[in-house]
Parts: C-alpha cells; sequence; structure tokens
C-alpha cells in the first residue's frame, strides 16, 4: 500500500494541506516573488475557490500567507477563479481575476492592494466597480475567463485578452481601457482557431529576437526585435499549446508564422502533466518565468486519502530558440541550483543492446540528473522502416528497436518491478527520414492501483549539425520533469512509488535497443529540502 507521506514534494511548490489548481497573478513587488494560485481552504479537491498567496525571495523557499482573495461578493460567491497580475509604471500592482455567480455567470474584477508600503501584499480589496465586465453578446456565460496580464501600447491605452469560445471556436478577446476600470471591447478578436474549443488561462507576451533576456509585456513595438508567443489551455483535452508569430499593432490581431502550428494544433509547452500556465516577466532579473500547474496522475479518493493535491513545476526561464527561431526553450530557474548538493559524474559508458546498469552512489528521491549520449550513427545500417507516428505508447519503455529505447530509469525499485523510463527511440519514418522520440513512461512507475499509466512523449526535430541527445531530469518524489535538449521540449510525469522510495530508489542507465548507445556525461546531484 503507498505510503502517502513519499509522495510530497521536498522542492516543489505545493500548500501545506488541501486542492490547489491553477497559478495565478506571478509578480515581483518590491523585492518579493509574489504567487498566488487556484485553492480550496477545506478540502484535497476542487469547489469553494479562493487565491492562496506565497511570497518568496528566490522562487524556491516559499512563506505561505494568509489567502488574498475569498469568494465573499455576489459575483464570486462560486468562486475567486484564474487571473493576472499587472504592475502599472507607477509600481502599484493590479489583479484581474474571474468570479463566477451562484447563477455561474463568469465577470472580470479588480482587486488592489490595501496597503502598498506592505512588500508581502497581505490584504487586498475588492473595488466597488465589480463586476467590471461581464460576458459581451454572442458569448456564453460561462466562456468568459481568466484576463492576462494588461500591456500598454503607444496610443496610451491598455489591453487584456480573455479566453471565450463561440461554438466549437475557441478565441482571445481584447478589451482596451486607461484607467482600468472602463473597458472597450476590441472589434476584432486577438486570435481564433475553429474547433480547438474554450480557450482557458490565455497568455500573450513578447520574445527578443536578438537577446536571451525577457521582455516586460507591454514591450509590443519594434516589430523587427521581438516576436509575440500566444498559448492557450484548452479545457478540450487539458494541454497548454503555443505559437510563435506577430502581433499587428496596427489591426491588434495576432498572426502565426506557421498556421500549420497554430494555437491548439501544433507545439505545446509541456507533453507530460502540465495546465493553465502563466508566465510573469521578472524585472530584477531581466527574464519571463513560466508557472505550470501539475495535477495529479491518482484518483481522487487517493487525494482526500493524503489531504492534497497537486504541485506547481519549478519555474522555467522562457526564450525564443534563436536557431530554430520556431519554438521556445525553457529551462529551470538557476536558482534551482542552490539545491544541489552530493555529486556523482560517470563519463564515457558504452551500453550494448540490452544493457541495464545501476548507477551507484546515486539512489534517492530527490534529485536533479543531466544526461548525454552521442547521437547514434543511424546512416550506416539497414533497419526496418517504422509506420508508427508515436512510438511511446506502444510499450513503453519496454519495446525493442534498433537505436533504442535508451535512457534512464529513476525512482527504480531494487528489482525494478517499479521504474519511470525517461528515454530517446529513434525510427524510420517512411519518407526515409530519421525521427527521435522523447518518452516519460509512468507505466511501471507505481505497484498501486488506480493510477494514470500513460506514456507521455514528443518527437523532436534534431538538427544534423547536433551531435548529442540530451536530457536534465528533476526528480521529487512524486514529480519527474523532463527537459530534452536544452529545453526545446518538456514532459512532466506524476508517480507513485511504493517500493522505490528513499535510498531505495535507484538510477539505472539502460538500453533496450539492439546497437550499442555512447553515454558521454553523466552527473547526478542530490537535491535538498527547500
Ligand atoms: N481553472 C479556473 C478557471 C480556469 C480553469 C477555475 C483552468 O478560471 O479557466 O479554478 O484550469
Amino acid at each position: 500500500l503507498p505510503s502517502f507521506a513519499d509522495e510530497r514534494t521536498s522542492f516543489h511548490f505545493q500548500p501545506e494541506r488541501n486542492w490547489m489548481n491553477d497559478p495565478n497573478g506571478p509578480m515581483f513587488y518590491k523585492g518579493y516573488y509574489h504567487f498566488f494560485y487556484q485553492y480550496n481552504p477545506d478540502a484535497a479537491v476542487w469547489g469553494n475557490i479562493t487565491w492562496g498567496h506565497s511570497v518568496s525571495t528566490d522562487l524556491i523557499h516559499w512563506h505561505h500567507l494568509e489567502l488574498a482573495l475569498v469568494p465573499d461578493q455576489w459575483y464570486d460567491v462560486e468562486g475567486v477563479w484564474s487571473g493576472s497580475a499587472t504592475i502599472l509604471p507607477d509600481g502599484k500592482p493590479v489583479i484581474l481575476y474571474t468570479g463566477s455567480s451562484n447563477e455561474s455567470l463568469q465577470s472580470q474584477n479588480k482587486a488592489v492592494p490595501e496597503d502598498l508600503s506592505d512588500p508581502l501584499l497581505r490584504k487586498w480589496v475588492k473595488v466597488s466597480q465589480n463586476p467590471m465586465l461581464v460576458p459581451p453578446p454572442g458569448i456564453g456565460h460561462t466562456d468568459f475567463r481568466d484576463p492576462t496580464t494588461a500591456w500598454l501600447e503607444s496610443d496610451g491605452l491598455w489591453r487584456i485578452a480573455i479566453g471565450a469560445k463561440e461554438g466549437t471556436t475557441g478565441l482571445a478577446l481584447v478589451y482596451k481601457t486607461s484607467d482600468f476600470l472602463n473597458w472597450t471591447l476590441q472589434r476584432s478578436f486577438l486570435h481564433q482557431i475553429a474547433g480547438t474549443g474554450m480557450w482557458e488561462c490565455v497568455d500573450f507576451y513578447p520574445v527578443s529576437l536578438t537577446g536571451t533576456n525577457g521582455l516586460d509585456t507591454s514591450k509590443v513595438q519594434g516589430n523587427q526585435l521581438v516576436k509575440h508567443v500566444l498559448k492557450a489551455s484548452l479545457d478540450s483535452n487539458k494541454h497548454d499549446y503555443y505559437t510563435i508569430g506577430t502581433y499587428s499593432t496596427d489591426l491588434k490581431t495576432f498572426v502565426a508564422d506557421d498556421p500549420t502550428r497554430d494555437v491548439g494544433l501544433g507545439l505545446r509547452y509541456d507533453y507530460g502533466k502540465f495546465y493553465a500556465s502563466k508566465t510573469f516577466y521578472d524585472p530584477a532579473q531581466e527574464r519571463r518565468i513560466l508557472w505550470g500547474w501539475a495535477n495529479e496522475s491518482d484518483s481522487q479518493l487517493d487525494d482526500i486519502k493524503k489531504g492534497w493535491a497537486s504541485v506547481q513545476t519549478i519555474p522555467r526561464t522562457l526564450v525564443l530558440d534563436h536557431h530554430t527561431g520556431s519554438n521556445l526553450l525553457q529551462w529551470p530557474i538557476s536558482e534551482l541550483d542552490s539545491l544541489r548538493g552530493d555529486k556523482v559524474v560517470k563519463q564515457d559508458i558504452l551500453l550494448d543492446g540490452g544493457a541495464m546498469l545501476k548507477v551507484d552512489g546515486a539512489s534517492g528521491a530527490q534529485l536533479d540528473i543531466e544526461v548525454t549520449f552521442k547521437y547514434p550513427d543511424v546512416q550506416t545500417l539497414d533497419v526496418p522502416l517504422e509506420q508508427k507516428e508515436c512510438v511511446c505508447s506502444q510499450g513503453g519503455a519496454a519495446q525493442r528497436g534498433v537505436f533504442g529505447p535508451f535512457g534512464l530509469l529513476v525512482l527504480a525499485a531494487d528489482d525494478l518491478v517499479e521504474q519511470t523510463a525517461v528515454y530517446f527511440y529513434l525510427t524510420l519514418r517512411p519518407n526515409g527520414k530519421w525521427m527521435t522520440t522523447v518518452c516519460s513512461d509512468q507505466s511501471r512507475s507505481s505497484l498501486a492501483k488506480g493510477i494514470d499509466r500513460t506514456v507521455y512523449g514528443t518527437s523532436i526535430n534534431i538538427a544534423p549539425t547536433e551531435n548529442f541527445l540530451s536530457l536534465r531530469l528533476i526528480v521529487d518524489h512524486s514529480i519527474v520533469e523532463t527537459f530534452v535538449q536544452q529545453g526545446i521540449a518538456c514532459i512532466t510525469s506524476r508517480v507513485y512509488p511504493t517500493l522505490a522510495v528513499e535510498r531505495d530508489a535507484h538510477v539505472l542507465l539502460f538500453n533496450n535497443g539492439s546497437e550499442s548507445i555512447a553515454m558521454h556525461t553523466l552527473e547526478i546531484w542530490q537535491m535538498s529540502n527547500a
């Protein structure tokens, strides 16, 4: 039987107890990072939603504060739902959030700090003009939510985007204002995609075409220097899709660079459990940081038994990939490195076909792992064509291929009856091109019953000049976050080992392919508690 104590994370953001979902209103104010989140103070299941509130000076060590917003008005009595913070030019923060009334009417509302001299911003006041916005004609009462951080344009007006749908078309509405009280609906949508359904937690921000620094959300001008990212969380499949494109400040609309990879059709922030994410600009370190919610893979009954549900993934810095120009790179914030302790290093190990190699001295359930493999010499072999598009879900790490699956087992029990595999698998497509797939396999991660055993994954583009395949794994009891090839793709899994816990949780290198794979460098750090 699972010991629920082993499942709580040690350095991921979690409230002390009960249910959490979306990240809300992240911001930096007077030396503190503020983090708010959808929170049920009364139970480990969704409901009675408030805004929990915590502060930190490094985004890793958190201090929990009293609830920031609770359902105490007719317009939010059914829940204080998701929203964002905007820091005005005079330094004052404003929160915009969605309220749900007892008739399920979704409205947009504003809250401001009671005392701006308090760097912890413990008290928030809802303004008397609430609700400021109700659904416009054509938008259903329950299809109008999650206002973005506002951005300022050269006409002196602020704009926000709000997720909605019309029929089955997902879309983002734009409203403009000069005072954050009186709003005008823009006639054209920011963007819309047929068939994607309700867009939740829309995010819209610029990324630099020239530098690796993040940009303030109001940095909308100068189209030669910036691209825009539009993200929507699709209610229909619970995935966060982003696309890179251009924001026309004349037309006030967004156009994807590649229409075949538009919102809901192409790229995801994460190919595992990751939803309702939100970015903010960190002026202290000039970077854009992404927060995302990792739901549980266990049952609701288990959540009630353990008394809590959900974690936030480690905050990630986000930049445009300047090599491709067509995807983002995500990487754990550098502050995470401060938790790194004892380290094991291995170099240049040839993994023969069928190899399974335990890494001595690297056991534990709190690890940060970086590994690189030499990209195998695929051209020399005559191998069967692979017809399957997705090779992750068809047997997971236990498949036998030519080049892979190869990679790491973490949270592995002595006899491997529990193991979480993160691996590469190279297959030859009917078009004659080699495809590199990366997967995170929850299917053998636990002996416990009633948990989601999906094998997550995606294919990635490897340029011919890239000679290496790399992985970084952040392992923290019940979560394994994977960063592929310096952040071109991420996969988050939730796992519940019953035997592979603490010192009985091992790390192994494995190669289930028939051809040898050269492991170049492996570094494993023990991670301290936050
Ligand atoms: N969660 C909130 C909504 C949002 C959804 C309610 C996304 O505002 O659309 O808890 O997970």
